[in-house]
């Protein structure tokens, strides 16, 4: 069986490819989903993709995903910079979590450059744009699928 990949989007991603190209691109968060869900095929993961926009739904897939997903990639979105509530919920989940960021967050507002969830990831993927979870995809896989003999 595959190991689940679980992909986590926070509040307003919803949005992608329909306002702000210039930061976010003009791929919208379906077009990353059928991206995620085809890597995922050729990457032996088995991809679980959500969004919302209530912090309380992202702690609950993450509750979920203690004792049944390999990985968690995320983007909490505007909760990277205020949720100490998420940080609890990774810190109880024992595999490796990759952070995305579509933009830059290190080019724009001061109140973008803190994340509560960076100390606890294994990896950062941060202005890459939609690209950023492929690449997180590309990361997990190195680190949740066994090596063929
Ligand atoms: O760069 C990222 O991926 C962010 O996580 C996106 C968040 C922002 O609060 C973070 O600082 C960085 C915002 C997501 C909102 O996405 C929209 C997309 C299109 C139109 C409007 C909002």
């Amino acid at each position: 069986m595959s190991p689940i990949v679980i992909v986590l989007n926070g509040p307003n991603l919803n949005l992608l490819g329909s306002r702000e190209p210039d930061i976010y691109g003009r791929e919208t968060l379906a077009q990353v989903e059928a991206d995620c869900r085809r890597l995922g095929e050729e990457l032996g993961l088995a991809i679980e993709f959500h969004q919302s926009n209530r912090e309380y739904e992202l702690i609950d897939w993450i509750h979920r995903a203690r004792g049944r997903a390999a990985g968690i990639v995320i983007n909490q979105a505007a909760f990277t910079h205020t949720s100490v509530a998420i940080l609890d919920a990774l810190n109880a989940f024992d595999g490796p979590i990759i952070e995305v960021h579509i933009s830059n967050v290190h080019k724009r507002e001061p109140f973008r450059h803190h994340s509560y969830v960076s100390g606890v990831a294994s990896g950062i993927i941060v202005g890459c744009g939609t690209q950023g979870y492929v690449l997180a995809l590309q990361r997990m896989a190195k680190l949740v699928v066994e090596p063929k003999r």
